[in-house]
């Protein structure tokens, strides 16, 4: 079946293997939308030039001079800050490459294929240059995430991606991809997702895709199961997909389609039974096994509800009350959506349902856009549509705990950042809050734009702190955010405590842990519902806490009660070893810091708590040789700490946070981890980029770039002002 690589097909594909010119790229940010533009004309060029944000993202020298050396910690901090300050965007936030998820860009670049949506070249020339990037060197193929081995997920679906922008099969990467993929068994062992997005393709026959019935959104709100319950990010991926799955809705076979049904299946697809593949996986991808239950209820939904039992009047009710949800995030969100895999698939839903002309779909497509980002390998898709709010806030906090804000230097840049918390802050409730299902969100922030509109409740917290931190502690800040608003603020976190005293994501948990039996993508953890995060909850405690010195009169015993069960929860949360386990930060690191931070406000320090004494020596058991810390995403999959084959300044500088929160009292360990990150930075005040960051759902990883600049300056302030800006170096 394979053709092997003549010199000519190398040849032709490195030929083709073009790159745009760096120079022409710009990165546009209209009240924090984000999008990146080819500038095709010198007079575009003229009249828009290059700015050393644009050229930091797209890894092109700033030619920054450097700074004096450091060698007290808060010479570090500032030589830091001023890097990092050249990177603030014209509205007031910081943004970044939000990669990481290998398994993005196939969603979109499927959608505008069936919906025939012309690509850019230069959008199309960076996409394949990036996943050509990003391919594993050894094997070809790709995984879950950037620093995965590669799946049948990853390669079959990233793989198609290429064909798609024109990639050339005899292309000799793309020859080692196929031999990976096939060695995994094909797209046939894929996991759910990759089959419905070849199916929606018709590269794959629906058959094959296990069932996503529309029907389920008619359930009553008192069913267990019923689909309001789940974390949001499965229901809003589930409601577009059921309704594609329910019309059945796949792209005409055309002379494209037909070969990757040859490239990626190890069998001709014509003597394939797709329904005995429903559940075939490779081990790559299957870090949750479907359980019996779920097998069960697939098979009585394929064989007995569709074809004996289901209505077709109800199948019809089920699709028009899908639509009208897809319809009311849409509005919802003004087409920015939930999240990369949900825009996607709602663009193709409003395709399907309204057609190519119609408003909703035109809409979608100027949207979809905002999840791209261009970085030195080429164009990727964001985890999200930023991460604005989110490193805006991050980024007030250590400028604060440095001891920074009333320095005029940095005056400007804090004014600008909170000009932007202010714009971002949600006015209004969304429309239909309680048929669509919605939290409260009058006041909250989210992690991105107030257009994307999601609370969340750490994200509403950090944003409240910030603005209280630069509104309240410090003279001179405008008060741009009225004391109403921040009572808005409070009003919105208030709702978010779980009865165990925890704080999840976007909502308080609303189903029960056993859905997670109903968790059919295979390839996540911890998918079906909300949870308790120490994350979370920390940073609801903590502007709880900080609200409560401006405003001691306003819902105080609410406050009161809702702090202490939720420290009371950070307790409990504690793990025999002493350490807290992290599920949006690798990890044991990450979670740490902030459980750390919760029990001081709650009055707990090295000094009056065992508690704490257990934390700080989980700490101390696991700093390295040269002073850092560094574990590894394993960590996420396995919840044991998997230590990194090399320290890492971001963990590094969590640690440090957590033991000053801690009160460690011998600043010995601290002075080694604060030298390691300050031998790490760079002349120009600049740290390079190291392993990734975040993590979602256990299994998925996903890049936090900015907080190389954010935790380190944090840490460094934090330090000098506890111990003395000695010279550390
Ligand atoms: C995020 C990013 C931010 C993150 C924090 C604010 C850090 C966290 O404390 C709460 C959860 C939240 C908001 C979060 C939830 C899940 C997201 C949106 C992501 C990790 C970014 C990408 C991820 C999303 C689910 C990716 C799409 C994948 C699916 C499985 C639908």
């Amino acid at each position: 079946k394979e053709k092997s690589a003549s010199n000519g097909a190398v040849a032709k594909s490195a030929a083709r293997n073009v790159k745009t010119d760096y120079t022409r790229w710009r990165l546009k940010d209209d009240r924090g939308c984000q999008t990146w533009h080819y500038l095709e004309t010198d007079k575009e060029m003229e009249a828009w030039p290059q700015s050393l944000a644009d050229k930091f993202h797209l890894g092109m020298d700033l030619g920054l001079p450097d700074l004096p050396p450091p060698k007290t910690p808060l010479q570090a901090a500032t030589n830091g800050l001023s890097y990092f300050s050249h990177l603030q965007l014209p509205p007031g936030n910081w943004a970044c490459d939000y990669g990481g998820p290998m398994f993005l860009l196939p969603g979109l670049v499927i959608t505008w294929y069936v919906t025939e949506t012309p690509i850019p070249e230069s959008h199309a020339t960076e996409i394949k240059n990036y996943l050509f990037a990003r391919q594993h060197p050894e094997d070809g193929g790709w995984g879950l995430h950037i620093e995965g081995e590669s799946t049948v997920f990853g390669t079959a679906m990233n793989y198609t991606t290429m064909r798609l922008l024109g990639a050339d099969p005899d292309d000799p990467r793309l020859v080692k991809a196929r031999a990976t993929l096939w060695k995994l068994g094909g797209a046939l062992n894929g996991p759910h997702w990759a089959k419905f997005w070849l199916s929606v393709l018709g590269v794959l026959d629906y058959d094959v895709v296990n069932p996503v019935p529309p029907e389920l959104w008619l359930l009553p709100d008192w069913v267990p199961i019923a689909p309001w319950r789940w974390w949001i990010h499965m229901r809003q991926v589930f409601l577009p997909m059921s309704y594609v799955y329910s019309r059945r809705w796949s792209y005409p076979l055309n002379h494209l389609t037909r070969q990757l049904r040859s490239e990626l299946l190890v069998q001709p697809f014509e003597t394939i039974n797709f329904d005995s593949h429903r559940n075939t996986i490779s081990p790559t991808d299957n870090y949750h096994p479907k359980t019996w239950i779920l097998r069960l209820l697939f098979w009585l939904l394929i064989n007995v509800w569709f074809p004996f039992i289901r209505p077709a009047s109800l199948k019809k009710r089920a699709e028009d009350h899908v639509w009208w949800l897809i319809e009311a995030e849409d509005e919802n969100t003004d087409f920015a959506n939930l999240g990369p895999v949900n825009g996607p698939m709602n663009t193709l839903c409003a395709y399907i349902h309204s057609g190519p002309d119609s408003v909703a779909f035109r809409e979608h497509i100027k949207s979809l856009p905002e999840f791209l980002w261009v970085n030195k390998e080429g164009m990727l898709m964001n985890g999200t549509n930023g991460v604005q709010t989110w490193d805006t806030a991050f980024t007030i906090n250590a400028v604060a705990a440095a001891g920074f804000c009333d320095n005029p230097t940095w005056r400007p840049m804090l004014v600008k950042a909170l000009e932007f918390l202010e714009d971002q802050q949600m006015d209004e409730e969304c429309r239909d809050l309680k048929a669509c299902y919605r939290q409260q969100r009058k006041g909250a922030w989210g992690f991105s734009t107030k257009k994307q509109g999601y609370t969340v409740s750490d994200c509403t917290s950090e944003g409240l702190k910030s603005v209280l931190m630069l509104q309240k502690q410090h003279n001179g800040f405008p008060e741009l955010v009225s004391d109403r608003r921040c009572k808005d603020a409070i009003d919105v976190v208030l709702t978010m405590q779980n009865p165990s005293g925890g704080c999840a994501s976007y909502e308080p948990t609303r189903g029960s842990v056993l859905l997670e039996h109903l968790n059919a993508a295979e390839v996540f953890g911890n998918i079906m519902i909300e949870y308790d995060y120490p994350e979370c909850t920390t940073a609801v405690i903590t502007a709880l806490h900080m609200f409560q010195k401006y405003f001691p009169e306003y819902r105080a015993d609410e406050i009161k009660a809702f702090k202490g069960r939720a420290v009371e929860y950070i307790r409990r949360a504690q793990r025999p070893d002493g350490s807290w386990y992290g599920s949006w930060g690798i990890c044991f690191t990450y979670a740490g810091m902030f459980a750390m931070e919760s029990l001081a406000c709650g009055g707990e320090t090295y000094a009056n708590s065992a508690r704490v004494r257990k934390g700080c020596q989980f700490f101390l058991d696991h700093q390295m040789e040269d002073g850092g810390w560094g574990e590894t995403y394993r960590s996420c999959e396995t919840s044991v700490y998997h230590q990194h084959a090399r320290s890492q300044v971001v963990q590094t500088a969590w640690v440090v946070i957590a033991l000053l929160e801690a009160e460690f009292p011998d600043p010995e360990p601290l002075r080694k981890a604060l030298r390691m990150i300050m031998r790490r930075q760079q002349a120009n005040g600049e740290w390079l980029q190291e392993a990734i960051e975040g993590v979602f759902n256990k299994s998925c990883m996903i890049s936090y770039p900015n907080y190389k600049f954010i935790f380190p300056i944090k840490a460094l302030g934090l330090f000098a002002r506890r111990f003395g800006n000695e010279e550390l170096l």
